[in-house]
């Protein structure tokens, strides 16, 4: 038997990813008839995604009217640090899926009154490789990894990046105790995507989010 290394891609099935754009595309269209201006952040469990949304709503909440949907598999954690800042949420527990698809934006679409939001974020389930192929109809991706996941993060998880509008690398203010080539992630992404904009942050102190909030509402 040859001992040469294989990896194979096995592909999902057409219709599922077929029928998740048609939704996302009348999300999009119902989004914009609503005037409500949408974005979701993926990344890995523990990126900031949640830190970083906390940061954003607490510096823009008194300007605009602020939704967050937040994609969970069992908890609600997350919407419960969102609320802290005086902003409505809506958790979602996926159970056994890793990502939230365009259906679960559609069902809140349709079941709650969005007269008073200008903005809606989401906040996706933790994972790099689901959201992927399920795009939710919003007008920007907002992609997070920190530098805690290694400096290889970006280059394993192309996919991702190639779908995103935006690519944050989080957790900056640990680049000290890092062993970490910050310049190496940069360029990745770039390759990856030339059209992504990307942003250092660090949700802990704070820094660059008021870039990141610029390049979002843009
Ligand atoms: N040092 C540091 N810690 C961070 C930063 N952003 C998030 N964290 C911490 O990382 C952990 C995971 O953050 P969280 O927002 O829950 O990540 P999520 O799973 O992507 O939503 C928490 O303990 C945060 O306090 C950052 O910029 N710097
Ligand atoms: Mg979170």
């Amino acid at each position: 038997m040859s001992d040469k290394k294989i990896s194979r891609v096995i592909e999902l099935n057409e219709d599922l990813i077929g029928n998740n754009d048609k939704l996302a595309e009348q999300n999009d269209q119902i989004l914009k008839q609503k005037k409500i201006r949408a974005f979701d952040f993926v990344g890995a469990i523990g990126a900031g995604k949640t830190a970083i949304i906390e940061k954003i709503v607490e510096r823009i909440t008194k300007d605009y009217r602020i939704l967050v949907i937040n994609g969970d598999v069992a908890t609600r954690i997350d919407a419960d640090r969102i609320e802290q800042h005086g902003v409505k949420t809506i958790q979602i527990n996926t159970g056994r899926e890793c990502a939230l698809n365009s259906y679960h934006i559609s069902q809140v679409l349709k079941n709650y009154v969005l007269d008073e939001v200008d903005i809606l974020f989401i906040e996706n389930v933790g994972n790099m490789i689901c959201p992927s192929d399920f795009i939710l109809g919003t007008e920007k991706r907002i992609v997070i990894v920190s530098i805690t996941e290694g400096e290889w993060v970006i280059e394993k998880h192309p996919m991702l990046f190639k779908m995103s509008d935006i690519a944050v690398i989080n957790k900056i203010d640990l680049m000290d105790v890092m062993d970490i080539n910050l310049e190496k992630m940069v360029n990745d992404a770039k390759r990856i995507n030339p059209n992504l904009k990307i942003i250092k942050t660090s949700a802990t102190s704070g820094e660059n989010i008021s870039k990141l909030i610029y390049c979002i509402l843009d």
